[in-house]
């Protein structure tokens, strides 16, 4: 019997072995042959998930001292803190992929490699903790469930876990909201206002739309996405819309309709000016989220050197 190794299959053959496993949904895992376009794909979009995470918890790290009472102290801990863990699991599926995590941290904050433009913008009252938590994490939860079945392994598998710790932090943004749209007047305003300010960049965490998105048609072939940005953006309206009437607040937008003949909102188009503009870095607080991580890098150097000072002298302690 001839026995196969991948050295017997040109790359043309390994290519069309590799597409029939995606289309019968056999996952992709670590060790096994993949072409490099879709191995570089996904560290970019592994990474730029990862630097999402962690950067997304400064908007909601900037409150844990003013959360009014210990309770919601304590939640808001919570939250940030499996943020942290995201990004862990999320940088650790790159390296099973041959990714140097710190090179990806570095390409970060070089400006080579994006994260969510939603952190971007600033979280100036208790109410964007709500908002935040109802449709920040609910944009996340739309695109991510579709994530946990994409093709390589290690990363839909992060993804249930994340998923179920999405589904709390969308609970908690909407029970803030919940209370204070039954507070005083000036509470639902500023409810309002969180609103207000957070639907449209909530609405472009789905990135741009199909026509200017290059890499969509390739990750959908190869499974690496499910849905397409606009599908995905359509279905999340749909959800978050009869949420605000169940909270009494007005989407701002004066489009917004559900439309009988296909089943969906019909909503204004985005501002993908700002959008762009985001992304290259003129954002609201794209120099300052930056700047806070570099120096959260520098400040931990010194943890980094006596944690593999520590392994090491372990290691020796071993083989000695
Ligand atoms: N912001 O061809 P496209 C969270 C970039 S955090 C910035 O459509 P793709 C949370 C895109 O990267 C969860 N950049 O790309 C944490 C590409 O640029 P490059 C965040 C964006 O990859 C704390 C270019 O535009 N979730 O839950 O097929 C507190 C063209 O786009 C954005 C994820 O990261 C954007 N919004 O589709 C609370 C999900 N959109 O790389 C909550 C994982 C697009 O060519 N990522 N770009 O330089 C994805 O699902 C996909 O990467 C995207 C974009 C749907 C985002």
């Amino acid at each position: 019997m001839e026995t196969y190794t991948m050295s017997n299959f040109n790359n043309e053959e390994l290519e069309k072995r590799f597409q029939e496993k995606i289309d019968k949904e056999i996952k992709i895992e670590p060790n096994d042959w993949m072409p490099d376009a879709y191995r570089k794909n996904l560290i970019r979009q592994i990474s730029q998930h990862a630097h999402s995470e962690v950067v997304g918890m400064l908007p909601e790290g900037n409150w844990i001292t003013r959360a009014p009472n210990l309770r919601r102290k304590a939640v808001l801990l919570a939250k940030v803190q499996d943020e942290a863990g995201h990004g862990l699991y999320l940088y650790s599926a790159c390296e099973t992929l041959g990714a140097d995590r710190e090179q990806t941290i570095d390409d970060m904050h070089d400006g080579k490699a994006k994260y969510s433009s939603i952190f971007n913008y600033p979280a100036v009252t208790w109410a964007d903790m709500g908002a935040i938590g109802w449709l920040v994490d609910g944009a996340a939860i739309m695109n991510q469930v579709a994530l946990c079945r994409t093709s390589y392994g290690p990363y839909a598998r992060a993804m249930v876990k994340i998923c179920k710790e999405e589904s709390f932090h969308q609970r908690q943004g909407f029970e803030i909201l919940t209370t204070l749209c039954k507070g005083t007047e000036q509470q639902k305003a500023m409810a309002q206002d969180a609103l207000n300010r957070f639907w449209w960049p909530s609405l472009m965490m789905f990135g741009p739309s199909d026509s200017d998105s290059p890499h969509s048609a390739q990750s959908i072939k190869w499974k690496i996405k499910r849905f397409t940005n606009d599908e995905l953006r359509q279905q999340f309206v749909d959800a978050a819309a009869p949420q605000a009437d169940i909270l009494g607040l007005t989407i701002p937008d004066a489009n917004l309709k559900w439309n009988e003949a296909r089943q969906h909102y019909d909503f204004s188009e985005i501002n993908w000016d700002e959008f762009w503009q985001v992304l290259e870095g003129n954002g609201p607080c794209n120099k300052e989220r930056i700047a806070a991580r570099k120096a959260a890098k520098e400040n931990g150097q010194w943890v980094r050197e006596a944690a593999t000072t520590y392994a090491e002298k372990r290691a020796l302690r071993k083989t000695a």
